[in-house]
C-alpha cells in the first residue's frame, strides 16, 4: 500500500460547468493563467479526466499516479509496478480512462517495463488504484529514447495509442512492428475491426508520437517529434504513411502525407495535443511554450506562441469538461506544476 500524501497546491476559483463553455469563447480568445492546480511533481506525463471531477496525472519516473481535484489540490493514488526510466523518456506515460469507467471503472496506462513497452489496466475505486494490472498489450518495441506513449479513448469505444521507432527508424516503415506507429485498439487491447492493414496499426511512417486527440469534428490528431528538421501536427487518416524515415515535414515528392504544420524542433517539440475553439494546442518541451493551430476556418494553419518562457517546458494540455486547458510542465527537480488556462 503506497502513502496517501497531500500535495502542496495553489488555490484558484472553482470550475463554473456550463454547457456553453466551450462555445461561448471567441476563436481569437487569449488563453490566460487561470490557478495553479498541483505543484511538486516530478515530470508529469499523462492526464485524463474522471467523470466525477478531476484528473488522473501519471508521474514519468517515479511510476506514481496523482488524483489532481478540479479546485487545487493532489493525493497520491498509487504507484503503477515495474515502471522503467533510465534517465530517458521512457517510463510512466499515457493515461486513458475508460468510456465506460462508471461501470468497469479502468484506467489505462502506457508504460516502459525494463523489457517493452506495454498498455495495462488498472481499476480505481475509492480514489486509489486497485490491484493489479492487467496487461492488454506487451511487446512494443522501448528503448531510452523514442517511446511514444500517448493514449486517446474515442466513445465507439476505441483505445489510440502513440508509438515511436525505438531510434530504429526502419521500424516505422514495417506494417508488421508495433514501433513508429498510431495503433487503434479494442479497448481489451486487440486489433479494432476495419483497421486497415488487418492487425492494430492505424497509421505508420512515425518517428516519435507522443500526442493524440480527437477533436469535435471527430478528426483525429497527433503530434510528433521530429528529428533536426521538423516537429510536426498530423491529421491522422487511417492507412496513411508519415513519411519518417524518408521525409521529415512536408513532403515535396514521395507521396507521403504531409502535416498540417511543421516547426523547427527547437521552436517547439510538441509532445501534448488537445482541441479547443478550433484550435489545437500543443505542448512544447524545448519550445517553452503553448502553441495554438488554427484547425479550421479562414486562419487555418495559423501558429500562436503562448506563454513563452513562462513556465519552462510544457508535456501536456488537455481541455477540461469545464472549457479550460489544463497544462503539466516537464521541468524535472520537483518542481513540476498543474496549471489551469482560461479564456478572455
Ligand atoms: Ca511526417
Amino acid at each position: 500500500m503506497e502513502r496517501r500524501t497531500v500535495l502542496k497546491a495553489g488555490l484558484v476559483a472553482p470550475a463554473a460547468v456550463t454547457g456553453s463553455a466551450l462555445a461561448a469563447a471567441p476563436a481569437d480568445a487569449r488563453p490566460r493563467l487561470g490557478g495553479t492546480l498541483a505543484t511538486g511533481l516530478d515530470y508529469p506525463w499523462g492526464l485524463d479526466f474522471l467523470p466525477g471531477g478531476g484528473a488522473l496525472v501519471s508521474e514519468r519516473n517515479s511510476g506514481r499516479v496523482l488524483h489532481v481535484r478540479p479546485g487545487g489540490g493532489a493525493t497520491v493514488a498509487g504507484v503503477v509496478p515495474d515502471v522503467h526510466n533510465d534517465g530517458g523518456e521512457g517510463g510512466l506515460m499515457g493515461v486513458a480512462v475508460s468510456p465506460t469507467f462508471s461501470r468497469d471503472r479502468w484506467v489505462y496506462f502506457f508504460l516502459t517495463t525494463p523489457s517493452d513497452n506495454r498498455i495495462v489496466r488498472i481499476r480505481y475505486v475509492d480514489g486509489r488504484l486497485s490491484g493489479a494490472p492487467h496487461p492488454i498489450l506487451t511487446g512494443i518495441p522501448s528503448d531510452s529514447t523514442h517511446n511514444g506513449g500517448g493514449l486517446w479513448f474515442t466513445s465507439y469505444p476505441s483505445l489510440f495509442a502513440t508509438t515511436g521507432d525505438t531510434r530504429n527508424s526502419a521500424l516505422a516503415q514495417n506494417k508488421g512492428s508495433l514501433a513508429g506507429k498510431v495503433l487503434r485498439l479494442k479497448p481489451d487491447g486487440t486489433a479494432q475491426r476495419g483497421n486497415p492493414f488487418g492487425n492494430r496499426v492505424y497509421s505508420f511512417g512515425h518517428r516519435n508520437v507522443e500526442g493524440i486527440t480527437v477533436d469535435a469534428s471527430g478528426r483525429l490528431w497527433a503530434s510528433e517529434l521530429g528529428e533536426n528538421t521538423w516537429d510536426e501536427l498530423n491529421r491522422i487518416l487511417p492507412g496513411r504513411n508519415y513519411g519518417w524515415p524518408r521525409v521529415e515535414g512536408t513532403d515535396r515528392a514521395g507521396g507521403f502525407r504531409d502535416p498540417l504544420v511543421q516547426w523547427h524542433p527547437a521552436d517547439c517539440s510538441p509532445s501534448g495535443v488537445t482541441t479547443l475553439h478550433g484550435r489545437a494546442w500543443v505542448g512544447a518541451l524545448r519550445g517553452e511554450c503553448l502553441w495554438s493551430v488554427d484547425i479550421d476556418g479562414r486562419g487555418l494553419r495559423r501558429k500562436t506562441r503562448y506563454f513563452h518562457g513562462t513556465f519552462g517546458r510544457i508535456r501536456n494540455v488537455k481541455r477540461a469538461p469545464d472549457g479550460s486547458l489544463w497544462l503539466t510542465t516537464s521541468n524535472g527537480g520537483g518542481t513540476d506544476k498543474v496549471l489551469r488556462v482560461t479564456f478572455g
